[in-house]
């Protein structure tokens, strides 16, 4: 099994403007993914704003269509877009937030996807970081199983000291599955954030290991890879090392445009994977 290489795309107005390949409606979806096919892409990344958009009714027939698989579905429209957290100490808003997941993770599910925690993990709150690591905890274990269910794992993201103090490293997440103790938890490991957090990237993706599940590629400066100063090559040894055969999902801001982060995101997987 190889490496495979998808693209990003948001359906969420509201996130205009962040580190997204393409932003698009529903309607905008079929012409995308022929074009996502035919230059080559095997996957695709979707950005809800609701759960509704992942309707597997129109979502399957879809990519099927355009032999396409859904690599993974972003689940930070919660909190962008609704202001939900999965640590959230008022329990009728954590547990609105642990449903928000819950609806994806059931809809990603019957398109074979996992989805991903990333800013829904929010912050320290003021009763500080212990306590809201447990209830992080909590909300990720119930999660985990619901991910379990339908044959996926549970795509959990360190992010960059500037948007979360909770999980910032891969270790973190290593070390909150192992807490968990639920075998669905998976790195997803975001080459921008880990650029900024990590010792070395490629050493902190060999001691993740098996525990791997997903990859944001992104180089130093969140444009595609080849637009910054991030080594790849290193990284790329690394994952075939511990023969990571998933996705690394470009997910960069469309600069200078989404044709040049897709060029360059092709390059790098076709002389790197
Ligand atoms: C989401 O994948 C991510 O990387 C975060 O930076 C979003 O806030
Ligand atoms: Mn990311």
């Amino acid at each position: 099994m190889s490496i495979s290489s998808a693209v990003t795309v948001a359906l969420a107005p509201e996130v205009q403007g962040g580190p997204f390949v393409h932003h698009t409606n529903l309607k905008g979806l079929d012409p995308l993914f022929a074009r996502l096919r035919k230059l080559g892409f095997p996957g695709v990344e979707i950005f809800p704003r609701t759960p509704e958009d992942i309707d597997p009714a129109f979502l399957k027939p879809l990519l099927e269509n355009h032999g396409l698989r859904l690599a993974a579905v972003g689940t930070g429209a919660g909190w962008v877009v609704h202001k939900l957290r999965l640590s959230d100490p008022d329990a009728t808003r954590r547990a609105c937030a642990v449903e928000f997941v819950r609806a994806l993770i059931q809809r990603a599910g019957a398109l074979g996807a996992p989805v991903i925690i990333g800013s829904m993990q929010g912050k320290s709150d003021p009763d500080g970081k212990e306590p809201t690591m447990a209830r992080l905890r909590e909300s990720v274990g119930i999660l985990a199983r619901e991910s379990a269910a339908v044959g996926q794992k549970l795509l959990v993201e360190p992010l960059n000291r500037y948007e979360s103090d909770l999980l910032n490293r891969v270790g973190d997440v290593c070390a909150l599955a192992d807490e968990v103790g639920e075998k669905a938890v998976s790195v997803l490991a975001d080459l921008f954030h880990m650029n900024i957090e990590e010792t070395d990237i490629a050493r902190a993706l060999l001691d993740c290991g098996a525990q791997l599940g997903h990859v944001h590629l992104a180089d130093s400066n969140r444009l595609a890879a080849g637009f910054g100063h991030t080594a790849m090559a290193p990284i790329f040894a690394a994952l075939k090392s511990i023969g990571y055969s998933g996705f690394v999902s470009a997910e960069v801001f469309p600069r200078p445009d989404a044709d040049a982060a897709m060029m360059a995101t092709l390059k790098t997987w076709f002389e790197l994977a």
